[in-house]
């Protein structure tokens, strides 16, 4: 084939795969999947990936290679639906990039720069995990993992590595205003800012871990109120969602994205970790908070609200769901943006009154199987008196 031929098979099957259509698929009642993931890998534009000149690449080799797209941040602007999506070249760095959609379930096409994030401090190795928050304040805040060698590593020791939490604002997704990384006594992954104030200051939902993977001592989700967020400093820190023994949380836990404000209390979105003979499994799953106090645990389903299916487990990291951006509409319909194992983006749909039924109406865990067995007694003398 010559050049032009290649480069219009490859511009022909790219437009294809964008404009596929979505469908979703019955799950469960509590929430929908769609039939296929909203963004890979080859959504990426072909002008990111080749050099499009046949003079500098007569064999139209891909000359940038792009491996994933996953852990997306999720905001509505305007009329519009947006990823703030980590992207992980074939280097292994993440870097963030907007993918923007009409209806929020297909049709993502990639902005068509990625997203050019001012240093703070030593540059960063590694960025990723963007949790989008709108805040009262008027700002779009990104709150993501700063990753940077560790400076304290042994010699020959080269993957110990620092995570912190970078900040940073826009009002266009554009042009992003780097503030200081949030200072903390631990290392941070999973940091979220609340959309609003709380007794005057900005809330983070922070995961504080004794090293870059091992949450060790961190006990679970932890919130820390801040005075300024130009300067942000977690003072004081206290665990609101714990970690808890032979639970889908048992290794380690975080905030998934902002939590949504409900009728009846903040709604919120994470991950469990536990460890298996396959190694870590990442399932996602729900909880809810007062109103008068977003730190106040009022409702948590037993168990996971979404784990791996199908292709779901298959990926760089296996056995792994996570999500970091949702979308609540003003008709109440929700988009779930989560990735499967650090590997491609999906979307599944719900409603804010069938997640809140959900948070509300399952029973949380008992913490043993004699309480799992009693409640399922309980739901089967239910339906078969009926
Ligand atoms: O590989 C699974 C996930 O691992 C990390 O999550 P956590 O900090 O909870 O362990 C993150 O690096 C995340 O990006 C990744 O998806």
């Amino acid at each position: 084939m010559t050049f032009e031929e290649k480069l219009r098979v490859l511009k022909k099957d790219h437009e294809e795969l964008l404009k596929k259509r979505n469908a979703a698929l019955y799950v469960n009642g509590v929430y929908e999947r769609y039939a296929n993931p909203v963004l890979t890998a080859a959504h990426a534009p072909l002008f990111w990936r080749y050099d499009l000149d046949e003079a500098s690449n007569p064999y139209l080799e891909e000359r940038f290679g792009i491996h994933a797209t996953f852990n997306s941040g999720a905001i509505k602007h305007g009329d519009k639906y947006l990823l703030c999506v980590r992207v992980e070249g074939a280097d292994r760095k993440s870097f963030f990039a907007i993918a923007e959609s009409p209806n929020g379930v297909d049709n993502f096409r990639f902005w068509d720069r990625p997203v050019t994030m001012p240093e703070w401090g030593e540059p960063a190795t590694n960025v990723y995990d963007m949790r989008l928050t709108a805040h009262e304040d008027g700002w779009i805040y990104g709150v993501f993992c700063v990753e940077r060698k560790d400076p304290a590593a042994a010699p020959g020791d080269l993957s110990s590595a620092v995570a912190a939490a970078g900040i940073a604002r826009t009002r266009d997704f554009v042009t992003w205003e780097r503030l200081p990384d949030l200072v903390s006594a631990s290392q941070q992954r999973n940091v979220v800012l609340h959309p609003e104030f709380v007794e005057g200051k900005y809330a983070f939902y922070t995961r504080p871990q004794d090293g870059f993977i091992d949450a060790g001592s961190g006990g679970g989700i932890g919130w820390a109120l801040v005075d300024d967020i130009t300067h942000a400093e977690v003072k004081e820190e206290k665990i609101i969602n714990l970690r808890h023994y032979h639970t889908v949380k048992e290794v380690k836990n975080g905030e998934g994205p902002a939590p949504i404000r409900t009728e009846k209390g903040w709604l919120h979105l994470a991950h469990g970790v536990r460890g298996c003979a396959s190694g870590l499994r990442y399932v996602l799953y729900l909880y809810m908070t007062a109103l008068d106090d977003p730190s106040r645990v009022i409702a948590e389903p037993a168990g996971f609200f979404m784990a791996p299916e199908g292709e779901e487990y298959v990926g760089d990291v296996m056995n792994v769901l996570f999500s970091n951006g949702w979308i609540a509409d003003p008709d109440g319909t929700v988009y779930i943006y989560y990735a499967s194992s650090d590997t491609r983006m999906h979307v599944a749909t719900s409603s804010v009154d069938r997640l809140v039924d959900y948070c509300m109406g399952t029973a949380p865990d008992g913490y043993t199987t004699g309480d799992s067995v009693r409640r399922l007694n309980a739901l089967i003398d239910k339906n078969l008196n009926k």
